[in-house]
């Protein structure tokens, strides 16, 4: 016996008054089979979120050069991933889309699971044993693993940039630290959870009214009260809150992550309140004049640098060849542009142009000045795309100042953020890196 036993089993029967003593917790609804319900929905919804997370991270193309990745030490956490492919077109979009709307449909699936396991928070004795340690340990790393990603998702999907950390490092390693939690505790929990649900039928549980709700029965776990109170809502009843939840959230966030028409139905986004008129009448994250971009004259120039730096006007660069692509823009955000008719120059064609080998990549940088969105660095995949431009047109009109007048860049699959606007200098780098 340790030191913990020993103390363990003399607290035991003196547990702090309030939330410590069972008979606390009163209601009919906690049980093993109710959180085993929600755990199913959270499993295969979680591990898409880790996916699409992960394939968001592999989309900066973090090994590319340091300006795409600002996480300090990520080592092996993001040197192993792989480059990010240059299409099909809508790889990005429907990644993010999921990101970030399912991401919201989870919160009330996620309350409701810590909701019907908060007696455990007040377990007593606090630990029994070490491996009881371990396990709330985990169970710490989990819960706050989970809140923590989901309150610095949300407030990023909002513009609420109220932390003194990076959100693209934070939430990356925040995913790494929860996932690790949560394939320890479904390790643990998973037979349990079945066998909760084989205990009792969804349908029969779905026909309960209120009057006939009572508690499961006791179970080692304690999720059932000692001393339950009559039901004032059945199973049904709360499992049916739970889902009007999620599925107004959905309907309420969807439509922002599709675009186009759809996006005024986003009524809990925070954007679209710039969008643009006639032929560029899509929405507009940041305008011209938010990122202090001046109206640009017939004195822009493109720099070109390459074996054979050049520099081209605009009337030059609409003088070569001009290709059209059919492209959504998907911001990391979960908002997209949809699909617009972009027109411009193949990035190809410019690399040619200045002697660039195939398998060069590419720096980008914007007339913007100032921290983040002024530059990206584009794999020579990407660079070779035959629908990546360097966009002059949109949707048969020349580009608007807010999307980037006199040249932006629009590649398939990239993600919203590289697709950078204001373009004035393009560099081809030797893939050395
Ligand atoms: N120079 C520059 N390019 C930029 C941005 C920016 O702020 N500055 N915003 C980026 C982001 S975050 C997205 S999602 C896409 C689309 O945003 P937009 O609607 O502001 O064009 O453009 C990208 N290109
Ligand atoms: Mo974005």
């Amino acid at each position: 016996m340790t030191a913990l036993d020993r103390w363990a089993d003399r607290v035991a029967e003196h547990p702090p008054p309030g939330p410590f003593r069972r008979g606390f917790w009163r209601s009919p609804l906690r049980g093993p089979w109710f959180t085993a319900v929600l755990s199913v929905a959270l499993l295969p919804g979680i591990t898409l979120m880790f996916l699409t997370g992960l394939a968001s991270y592999a989309a900066y193309n973090p090994n590319l050069a340091p300006g795409n990745d600002t996480t300090p030490d990520k080592g092996l956490l993001g040197s192993w991933l792989p480059g990010w492919p240059a299409g099909p077109s809508w790889l990005y979009w429907v990644n993010q889309g999921v990101h970030v709307t399912l991401g919201l449909v989870l919160i009330p699936i996620v309350l409701a699971k810590l909701w019907s396991v908060l007696p455990k928070l007040f377990e007593w004795p606090p630990a029994r044993s070490i491996t009881h340690l371990i396990e709330r340990a985990s169970l710490l790393l989990l819960v706050g693993g989970a809140v923590f990603e989901l309150v610095t998702g949300v407030m990023n999907i909002q513009y609420y940039y109220a932390w003194p950390f990076g959100f693209y490092q934070a939430h990356y390693y925040g995913a790494w630290v929860f996932i690790a939690a949560f394939v320890v505790h479904v390790a643990f929990r998973l037979r349990i959870m079945v066998g909760a649900l084989r205990g009792r039928s969804l349908r029969a549980e779905l026909r309960t009214p209120v009057s006939q709700t009572v508690a499961e029965q006791p179970d080692p776990d304690h999720l059932v009260s000692a001393d339950p109170a009559p039901a004032t809502i059945s199973r049904r009843g709360a499992l049916g809150m739970v889902a009007a939840g999620s599925l107004t959230l959905f309907g309420l966030s969807v439509g922002q992550a599709i675009g186009g028409a759809t996006r005024s139905t986003a009524l809990l986004a925070p954007r679209g309140q710039n969008m643009g008129t006639g032929p560029a009448d899509f929405q507009v994250n940041k305008t011209a004049a938010d990122a202090g971009i001046a109206p640009v004259g017939d004195g822009w120039r493109l720099e070109l640098k390459g074996p054979a730096a050049t520099s081209l006007s605009r009337d030059q660069l609409l003088a070569l060849t001009q290709h059209t692509a059919r492209l959504p823009i998907a911001c990391v955000e979960g908002w997209s542009t949809g699909v617009q008719t972009w027109t411009g120059v193949r990035l190809a064609d410019l690399a040619a142009m200045v002697g660039a080998a195939p398998d060069t990549n590419l720096f980008v940088e914007s007339l913007q000045r100032g921290p983040g969105f002024g530059s990206a660095t584009l794999s020579a995949g990407q660079v070779q795309a035959p629908d990546a431009l360097l966009a002059l047109r949109v949707n048969g009109a020349d580009l608007t100042a807010d999307h980037g007048f006199p040249a932006r860049i629009v590649v398939p699959a990239l993600p919203g953020v590289q697709n950078t606007k204001w373009v004035t200098r393009l560099t081809f780098l030797p893939a050395t890196v």
